[in-house]
């Protein structure tokens, strides 16, 4: 096998989900993975291409997807296999807590002599309670750890004690924890992904392992990638562990920084090399300034880009920003998350618009070619009671019938699950904000990751809602969401009647393992793995609502090949 500095493993969210019987419920209805979580952070991919700018070789094994997609692929025994001085494993969502501390466990066990390093926004949020699990020697702390990770191998291959590295949290030889200054906070980004997806090919054919890359499964049919645009955010709500709060208290940004239109739209460009994806812009951009759209939009224009591009605003827009957006990108998509119907849940959560502005935003995305808009709620929120929730379903219906049931608005509502984000204002004050946070240690996470269902893996429940009433709510406002949309023609009546049919077992299974929990008998749960399981991978169908027209071929390998041989 070729030489490897550094391999980069993504974990399941439960390590051993194979065996264990969990009802995992809608925690993941409204992203591409499943509720194993088998998406690795884009991170990933601008760690490993600057790493390889630098001269070192990466490897990216997403252990997630291969063990969801293949019931026979071993783990440990490819985790035995692999060789490097360092393992990097990423603790980004707090969701892969369990997943990425066992996973740290196995690299220990087959290579004692190597390093483990974690990173990610939950690994800098708990790095001095991770610091206490043994296997673990080092924690990259930030949303920009590119150079000091360059900075660290730098230093493992040299034999150096890593003092001068910036964000770093480690063991020193004496056995003591040191947390060197967490100072590398860049307020320029021109130095990340410069060329990543042909460094990315480049790996990918040297480990002759594109099974490992594959972001999530089911991508090589529906190749949806990622394109960010900054890191931070300007906005602060409640309940998000990435706002402009939580970023400034444990990532040490005071303020968002962005990626230049110029290296967005190369990101863009590349993505349609290789794949006739759609690609998601990450981030509102009118938080950044006009003359920067203007330029992006200027960019988008004249490269012709044929992918179809979604993005998202966090608040309503102007119609002139729709308008020009429908210029740049012809049959964009736009995503936005009111999260509910009502203004005072909303401006509880942090979003201090009124229904008012957010219609208009539809209304004039419509105008302006739009070729759907889909629209995010969520329950469990604080101010907001289970008939709100249910009334907030009711209001889909009202906004189908505003727009004459126009079929590019697509509303969904999910949970907030299965964790109220750590550091976000709401979990580092639940008082204040009505919520109480039932967990505050990592190993309380890990624990209630293995629970038997998703009412009790909750983080959190709300003066207003109950974990009880909120799985019981889900449920209840998801079935008739479905109906509705039906009704509207939205989505098909098969589809409807085949989602609500797999969550009304999911609602008779919970009842039951509720039922199997106050016994305490493990047996009688074990004997429901198999059925568990029918429930949790079908939940998984709900995705294909969101998915957009790809062609008869998403992914052209072909051509990725021959970008790489001509480097582009
Ligand atoms: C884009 C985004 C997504 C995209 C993910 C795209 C992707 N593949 O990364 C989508 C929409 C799919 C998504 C899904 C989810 N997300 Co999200 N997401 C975001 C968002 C809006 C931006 C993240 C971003 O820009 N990252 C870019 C930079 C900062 O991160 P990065 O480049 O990936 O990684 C850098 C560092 O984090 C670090 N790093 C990361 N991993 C590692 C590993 C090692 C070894 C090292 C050294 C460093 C390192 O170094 C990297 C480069 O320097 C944030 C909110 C925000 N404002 O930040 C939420 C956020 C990260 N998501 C969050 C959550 C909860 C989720 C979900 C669990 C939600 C759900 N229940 O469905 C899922 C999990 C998906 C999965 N794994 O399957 C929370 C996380 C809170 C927490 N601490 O757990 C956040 C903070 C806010 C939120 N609620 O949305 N998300
Ligand atoms: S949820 Fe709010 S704070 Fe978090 S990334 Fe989105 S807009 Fe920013």
């Amino acid at each position: 096998m070729p030489r490897c500095d550094l391999v980069l493993l993504h974990a399941p969210s439960v390590y051993d989900f194979r065996e264990k019987p969990i009802l995992y419920g809608p925690v993941s209805d409204q992203i591409p993975s499943s509720p194993v979580f088998e998406m690795y952070p884009i991170g990933f991919t601008s760690l490993a291409e600057y790493l390889e700018r630098a001269g070192y070789r990466v490897r990216i094994v997403n252990l997630a997807v291969r063990m969801l997609t293949d019931r026979n692929f071993d783990a440990e025994a490819m985790i035995a296999k692999l060789e490097a001085p360092v393992f990097g494993i990423d603790l980004h969502w707090m969701v892969h807590c369990h997943g990425s501390i066992e996973v740290a466990r196995l690299v220990k066990k087959h290579h004692p002599q190597a390093k483990v390093l974690f990173g990610g926004f939950s690994a800098s949020y708990w790095c001095r309670q991770l610091m206490g699990y043994p296997e673990i020697d080092y924690i990259l702390r930030g949303d920009s750890t590119e150079e000091p990770l360059r900075q660290l191998i730098h230093c493992i291959q040299n034999k150096k004690e890593p003092e001068m590295v910036p964000n770093l949290v480690w063991r020193d030889s004496q056995n003591e924890i040191r947390e060197n200054p967490f100072n590398h906070v860049p307020n320029d980004l021109s130095h990340v992904m410069q060329k990543h997806y042909v460094n990315t090919m480049r790996s990918v054919i040297r480990y002759r392992d594109l099974a490992s890359y594959t972001p999530f499964a089911g991508w090589k049919d529906y190749p949806i990638s990622a394109v960010f645009t900054c890191r931070g955010c300007t906005h602060n709500c409640t309940i998000c562990g990435g706002s402009a709060t939580t970023f400034r208290d444990s990532f040490s940004r005071p303020q968002p920084v962005f990626r230049s239109p110029e290296a967005v739209v190369r990101d863009i460009k590349q993505i349609a090399r290789f794949s006739n994806g759609p690609a998601f812009v990450l981030g509102d951009l009118q938080q950044t300034k006009d003359d920067y759209t203007r330029e992006l939009f200027r960019l988008l224009r004249e490269k012709k880009i044929r992918n179809q591009l979604i993005f998202e605003v966090f608040e309503p827009a102007p119609k002139e920003f729709l308008q020009r957006l429908g210029q740049a990108a012809p049959d964009f998509c736009l995503e936005m998350s009111p999260e509910s119907h009502d203004p005072e849940v909303r401006k509880a959560e942090g979003r201090h618009f009124t229904t008012e502005a957010m219609e208009q935003t539809f209304r004039d995305a419509l105008d302006a070619g739009v070729s759907r808009i889909d629209i995010f709620f969520m329950m469990g929120i604080g101010k907001q009671t289970p008939q709100s929730a249910l009334d907030t379903v009711e209001y889909c219906g009202h906004l189908l019938d505003r727009f004459g049931g126009d079929k590019r608005l697509f509303p969904f509502i999910a949970p907030l699950a299965p964790f109220l984000d750590p550091g976000s204002p709401a979990f580092e004050n639940p008082e204040k904000h009505g919520y109480r946070v039932l967990f505050k240690t990592v190993e309380e996470h890990r624990q209630a990751l293995v629970q038997p269902s998703w009412k009790y893996s909750l983080n959190y429940e709300t003066e207003w809602m109950s974990r009880e009433q909120l799985v019981e709510t889900a449920y209840t406002a998801m079935i008739r969401l479905n109906s509705l949309k039906a009704e509207y023609g939205i989505i098909s009546q098969e589809m409807a009647e085949a989602e609500n049919q797999r969550l009304e077992a999911a609602r008779d299974m919970r009842h039951t393992i509720d039922e199997i929990v106050v016994q305490s008998d493990k047996e009688a749960l074990h004997n429901l793995k198999g059925e568990i399981d029918r429930i949790n991978m079908s939940a998984h169908t709900h995705w294909e609502e969101l998915k957009l027209p790809v062609g008869a071929t998403p992914v052209r390998f072909l051509r990725s090949l021959l970008s790489w041989a001509t480097g582009w």
